[in-house]
């Protein structure tokens, strides 16, 4: 039924990425990562949908049991997308089984799929809260209710099976289901003018295009994106069905769900992070099946917007929780910051997919940086425990979650480490980008000649790498290796003979006859860098991030002589970077010399005329993403300076 083929109808010239499953991640830094996430993660996430009743749900008995997850003031549970939560768990077992097969895993699959078959209903209609609470009211409420976001992680993790086993049960009975919203949705007449309140399906939709070949999933995707935003609004005409006020409902503004106005009209980023980027990326995915300028352009419009305006230092988004995700320009406060880990992961798949239409750093860049601080901050070391939402700032009081109310995140961090080498090389006809770096390989096949590319590294603690080059026979093609935007004073050597580098928009591009062995060494300066922020970022005035490589840092309690709040770290102080092995599983740890702030001659006195007195100290900082795993603790990732 189902070719395995990466159809490319478009006629934008672009990269693809090499999927992980021919990519061998081989560095200290993601192999500890992947291996937990598969040997720890995946399991125990099992367990907890076990625990949490969330596996039960897919069984739709009758009598209809109680909610678990009691409704919040609105009336709304997040039980009603727990579909999607297992959708997502379905894709990162999957990629757990691309790295090597488990037989408890596939088993724990194919009893999700024997239930989801089970629970299908006649017509191909599946979504187990509506069949098991509400039948009557299917499609009554796409601005909330998530049906179409579950169908769409459903299908993600169907394509993830099917590719990694060749099983393609989950997936036919995903299609059947895709049928089925093709045959309700869509311009025909008779049909809805509806789409998702919460974008996923369309990129889920382009992804069963991708590994089946079938043009109705890029049709149907195409559809519930052009639709968006379309006059008179579809949830308006929704809520008017209902016998609701249009304008009444918990977020008041279609601007939430991005369908404020059609997708090639918006400009700026707005409304709740995760769904924003969701839909960025299946645009970006669209504009390159369909060879789609404007939409491309929109992209680049609302890329440029938030990360001009309405990012964290960290590859964070989305400051507010009141909406889960955008406010104002500037608007980055620390303590406060919700910075999902979700909106972060969402944003590495919109930057992968903005990397293969252009070869341009800035992409890679921002991948990097959300990939190695914000998201990866999502995991603890151990893989069993969460952070929803990332502060730059506590006091001592943010921990980690072993699950959560509404565990997207945990799902969401586990599949982006396990597919990780997705996201190190990018292929165009007679090109191969090195994207990232840490040690992988992978074989592929350029301008017609199987070529072995290994790249090693002691990536992101030193900036030292090889690349060695084996084509089965000499063969010419351009190499390209990304020079990222945070390191100055790179080096390059081809073979042992120093090149110098001109980079084209973030990459050294080596055109040459490549022959067996050939090595580029590529030498990246990490220094410790400081940071500063706009000036209108109030949060941020007065205060300086640290960084080294892609890694930005922040500072514990529990490392410090004094407390945290009493440091600040002059300008002039000079910042070092030293490797741990005793910390944290080992890790580069930033030592600086600062000042702390004394208590001496208040103690019973709140206010006084004379300042306080300073006396000289060593502020050590740690990476962001290893931060809360030794207890809550006070923490800060922007210092007084
Ligand atoms: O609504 C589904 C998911 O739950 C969103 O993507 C997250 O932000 C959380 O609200
Ligand atoms: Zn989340």
């Amino acid at each position: 039924m189902y070719g395995t083929g990466n159809p490319d109808g478009g006629t934008m010239r672009r990269f693809s990425s090499v999927p992980f499953s021919q990519v061998s991640v081989t560095g200290a830094f993601w192999s500890e990562r992947l291996e937990t996430v598969l040997t720890r993660t995946i399991p125990s996430q099992h367990r907890q949908l076990e625990k949490f009743n969330m596996l039960r749900s897919l069984k739709l008995p009758k009598p209809v049991p109680p909610l678990t997850i009691p409704q919040q003031t609105t009336g709304f549970s997040t039980e009603i997308f727990w579909d999607s939560d297992i959708g997502k768990w379905v894709e990162a077992a999957a990629y757990a089984l691309s790295h090597r097969r488990d037989a408890v895993i596939e088993a724990q699959i194919e009893s999700i799929v024997d239930d989801l078959e089970k629970a299908q209903a006649p017509d191909g209609y599946l979504n187990c809260w509506y069949l098991e609470r509400e039948p009557e009211n299917r499609w009554t409420n796409l601005r909330d209710n998530h049906e179409l976001y579950n169908a769409g992680h459903l299908l993600e993790g169907a394509v993830a099976y099917f590719r990694a086993t060749g099983r393609d049960r989950m997936l036919r009975v995903l299609d059947r289901y895709v049928d089925h919203i093709a045959a309700v949705f869509g311009r025909a007449p008779g049909l809805k003018l509806g789409y998702c309140g919460h974008p996923e399906i369309e990129l889920a939709l382009v992804k069963a295009y991708h590994a089946t070949g079938a043009h109705k999933y890029l049709d149907l995707a195409a559809y519930f994106v052009d639709e968006r935003g379309a006059q008179p609004h579809y949830f308006d005409q929704e809520a008017l069905a209902r016998h609701e006020p249009p304008g009444k409902f918990h977020q008041g503004t279609h601007e939430y769900s991005q369908s404020h106005r059609p997708v090639r009209e918006q400009t700026k980023v707005v409304g709740h992070a995760v769904r924003a980027f969701y839909l960025y990326s299946a645009m970006a995915d669209l504009a390159a099946e369909q060879g789609d300028a404007a939409l491309r352009h929109t992209c680049e419009v609302l890329w440029q917007d938030v990360t001009r305006t309405r990012m964290y230092v960290t590859g964070g988004f989305g400051p507010s929780a009141r909406n889960e995700g955008f406010t104002q320009d500037y608007d980055l406060p620390n303590a406060t910051a919700y910075a999902e880990t979700c909106a972060s992961v969402a944003m590495v798949f919109w930057a992968a997919r903005m990397l293969n239409l252009d070869l341009d750093g800035q992409y890679a860049d921002l991948l990097e940086l959300a990939l190695y601080n914000n998201a990866l901050a999502g995991l603890s070391r151990d893989g069993e425990t969460y952070f929803y939402d990332n502060k730059l700032e506590s006091d001592g009081t943010h921990r980690r979650w072993d699950w959560h109310p509404c565990p997207c995140c945990t799902m969401n961090v586990a599949r982006l480490v396990a597919s990780v080498g997705s996201y190190v090389f990018g292929q165009a006809a007679d090109e191969v980008a090195v994207h990232l770096y840490g040690g992988a390989s992978t074989r592929l096949e350029v301008a017609g000649v199987p070529v072995g590319i290994e790249e090693r590294s002691n990536y992101p603690w030193d900036g030292d790498i090889t690349v060695t080059v084996t084509p089965e026979r000499a063969v010419d093609f351009t190499l390209s290796l990304r020079i990222p935007s945070w390191c100055r004073g790179a080096r390059l050597a081809v073979n042992g003979a120093e090149t110098s580098i001109l980079p084209e928009r973030g990459y050294a591009r080596l055109r040459r006859r490549w022959q067996a062995g050939d090595r580029v060494t590529l030498h990246l300066p990490m220094p410790v860098e400081r940071s500063y922020a706009h000036p209108d970022v109030r949060a941020d005035t007065g205060r300086v991030a640290l960084r080294r490589g892609p890694l930005v840092y922040c500072a514990e309690g529990q490392d410090q002589t004094h407390p945290l709040h009493r440091l600040r770290l002059p300008r002039e102080a000079a910042p070092s970077a030293r490797f741990r092995a005793d910390l944290l599983g080992g890790v580069m740890v930033i030592e600086t010399p600062a000042l702390a702030i004394l208590t001496d001659g208040f103690s019973t006195t709140l206010y006084r005329s004379d300042p306080p007195k300073e006396e000289g100290t060593t502020l050590t900082a740690v990476p962001y993403y290893i931060w809360c795993n030794r207890g809550p603790n006070p923490m800060q990732g922007w210092l007084r300076e």
